[in-house]
């Protein structure tokens, strides 16, 4: 993928990757903005360990509307977040109807290990 040797991987290189897949997450990888995916950013993605995929602060960034900390069914509906909406019983362990920070930190850390047992298998 690196065509000109430099160790590193550009916008141009990473969309001459077939699966796409870099281009597509190209920022995400990239996570110190310099434009180009080093050695180092692109072993983090494909360990799991990197910023790809979403982060439980920035999905409650994201749909916490009323800014309380929690998502409740309504901001949730909003969003259409799916992956939400189809777990909200199982994220929501104290079962109050609101999933906290700490809800979806521990469900996003259970969903990441069962999809990179997936991703080993392949
Ligand atoms: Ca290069
Ligand atoms: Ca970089
Ligand atoms: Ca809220
Ligand atoms: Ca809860």
């Amino acid at each position: 993928m690196d065509t000109n040797n430099d160790d590193k991987i550009d916008v141009d290189e990473a969309s001459k990757d077939q699966r796409g897949e870099i281009s597509q997450d190209f920022d995400l990888i990239d996570t110190n903005d310099d434009k180009y995916i080093d050695l180092s950013e692109l072993e983090a993605s494909l360990n799991g360990k990197g910023p790809k995929g979403e982060s439980a602060e920035k999905i409650m960034k994201e749909v916490d509307d009323n800014a309380d900390g929690k998502l409740n069914a309504i901001e949730i509906a909003a969003k259409e977040k799916l992956l939400l909406t189809n777990n909200f019983e199982e994220i929501d362990t104290n079962d109050d109807n609101e999933i906290d920070l700490e809800e979806l930190k521990y469900f996003l850390s259970k969903s990441d290990k069962k999809k990179s047992k997936k991703r080993k298998k392949q």
